[in-house]
């Protein structure tokens, strides 16, 4: 009962019910995510792994997961993104459009985050923002039910 309590008082809510949902999601020199729709419940925990199975540089190839909060348009958020090279393309001046995300990862590297998913249902965009990336089509959904 108390981790119960205090599972509410953190969150506001009740998310007992809820597990974490991990996804693996994969992406390679073809500029491709193996994931690219995710379902999850208000408030669900969700673990993401992201795993850049290419063997490119990461200069020329590297893959990064940013996911947008409501109302942010991937293809923006990437136009946007273009210029910060040396921010590995997640600009502090965008920080305020990202949910969670994953940093920029280089030929046969992964990294992963853990994020509680919107309390709005929805759909919500993420992009891998390294330079055409998302314009190639390395973007996918969260859709909140
Ligand atoms: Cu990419």
């Amino acid at each position: 009962m108390a981790l119960l309590a205090a599972t509410i008082a953190a969150t506001g809510r009740l998310h007992a019910a809820d597990p974490v949902k991990t996804v693996l999601i994969t992406a390679n020199d073809q500029m491709k995510y193996s994931v690219t729709h995710i379902d999850a419940h208000p408030g669900q925990p969700i673990h993401v792994q992201l795993k850049n199975e290419g063997t490119l540089p990461k200069e020329v190839m590297g893959h990064n997961w940013v996911l947008l909060k409501a109302g942010f348009d991937p293809m923006a958020y990437a136009t946007s993104a273009l210029p910060a090279v040396k921010e590995n393309f997640e600009p502090k001046a965008l920080a305020g459009q990202v949910l969670a995300s994953i940093s920029l990862l280089g030929a046969r590297h992964e990294g992963e985050v853990t994020f509680n998913a919107p309390e709005t249902p929805g759909t919500y965009f993420f992009l891998c923002s390294f330079p055409a990336h998302c314009q190639s089509g390395m973007r996918g959904e969260l859709v909140v039910k």
